[in-house]
């Protein structure tokens, strides 16, 4: 296997990036840790304080900026590349910033590690593979098709392409994970799950998109976490592992879990207009992750985690009370 000793983490101020950098300083005293995050509207430094200094240090800057790059890369022996303007809606509003910072600022790296031959992993999302029918009886495999539906997931499957071409081409030594929905604590109030909760706190009811019978495939992201580290340290180079742990539920059973462990009627929540060209279903067949690697989730009762999340957001009110405000404007302007 491949022991790094100094890992670049990029957007590791985000929340996976942020669970994962926590999870290394926790599982991985050894591995010192540059954390290399813009702080977007959606970086906080809070999501990685606490941790020793000696251990992980935060620089900040864009992944597009070359000239940071050629600083920092040098001085690792391995990217894990968190880095994305990551929520559809957004995407759909104004879609620039992801092409900016998902296909440039991923090649950007790819020509720093290329230069420098430093190991390099690449987070993507099963959104790349479009969607599946409700009653499908197939789920998303390493050999399904690219068939992205958003400027975010057409985004994302663009830099998985840079990222096998840069294998292919260059003999890159990269591996490419493509995940499912996560959920956990310091994820933004913008994504379903926190909205809901923080929403139901403040008094206010949650947002149904469509029917609700849109299916998600739920993760925790400390499992995220651990997939991650596996494929980094024991994956073969240039291969492709999907990330999942068999938890597709429907939207509407999710906030219908959320309302009745907060104490809350089962139908006190408000339908709202669809995501245009919002996804049916997405699933993983994470068959390969776990033959090859023999990697498991640990968290497998969803309803137990997300009563964990709860928890966290109650007791976190000053980290995310701020963006709340601003998040519920930009939703308010868009009709959701
Ligand atoms: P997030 O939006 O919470 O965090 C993204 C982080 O990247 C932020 O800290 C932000 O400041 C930083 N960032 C953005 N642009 C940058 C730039 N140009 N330079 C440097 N830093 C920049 O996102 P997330 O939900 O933690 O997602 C992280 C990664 O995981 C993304 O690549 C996303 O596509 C992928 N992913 C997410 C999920 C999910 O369920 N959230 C599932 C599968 C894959
Ligand atoms: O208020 C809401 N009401 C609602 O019904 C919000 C914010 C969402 N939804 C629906 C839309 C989706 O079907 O809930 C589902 C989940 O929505 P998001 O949290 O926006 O996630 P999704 O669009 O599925 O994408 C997520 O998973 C894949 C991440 O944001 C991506 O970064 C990742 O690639």
């Amino acid at each position: 296997g491949f022991r790094p000793k100094h890992i670049l983490v990029t957007g590791g101020c985000g929340f996976i990036g942020a669970n994962f950098v926590r999870y290394v300083a926790r599982n991985h005293p050894d591995v010192h840790v540059t954390v290399l995050d813009k702080l977007t509207y959606a970086g906080n430094p809070e999501n990685i304080a606490g941790l020793p200094q000696s251990q992980v240090e935060l620089v900040v800057g864009d992944i597009c900026d070359t000239a940071l790059l050629n600083r920092l890369v040098p001085e690792c022996d391995a990217i894990v590349h968190f880095a994305a303007e990551s929520h559809n809606d957004n995407s759909i509003a104004d879609p620039e910033p992801f092409i900016a910072t998902n296909v440039e600022g991923t090649m950007r790296l790819l020509e720093a590690a290329r230069a420098y031959d430093v190991r390099f992993h690449h987070i993507s999302t099963d959104e790349v593979y479009g969607d599946l029918a409700l009653d499908d009886p197939e789920r998303f495999t390493e050999r399904s098709p690219y068939r992205p539906s958003s400027p975010y997931s057409a985004s994302k499957a663009a830099s998985d392409h840079l990222v096998r071409a840069w294998v292919r081409t260059y003999g890159l030594r990269a591996t490419i994970s493509n995940c499912s929905n996560n959920y956990g604590p310091y994820q933004h109030v913008e994504k379903f799950i926190p909205r809901q909760i923080t929403s139901i706190l403040e008094g206010m009811r949650p947002k149904l998109y469509g029917t609700g019978a849109n299916v998600r495939d739920w993760i925790h992201v400390d499992d995220h976490s651990s997939a991650v580290w596996e494929i980094l340290t024991r994956g073969s180079i240039g291969e492709t592992y999907l990330i999942g742990a068999d938890g597709e539920r429907s939207n509407i059973d999710v906030l219908r879990m959320i309302l009745r462990l907060m104490g809350q009627p089962e139908d006190a929540f408000d339908w709202v207009c669809d995501r245009p060209g919002h996804d049916r279903r997405y699933a993983i067949d994470p068959t390969k992750l776990r033959t090859e690697l023999g990697w498991r989730p640990a968290h497998t009762d969803f309803e137990r985690g997300m009563q964990g999340v709860i928890d966290w957001y109650t007791n976190h009110r000053d980290w995310w009370e701020p963006a709340k405000v601003v998040t519920e404007a930009r939703y308010r302007a868009q009709d959701q």
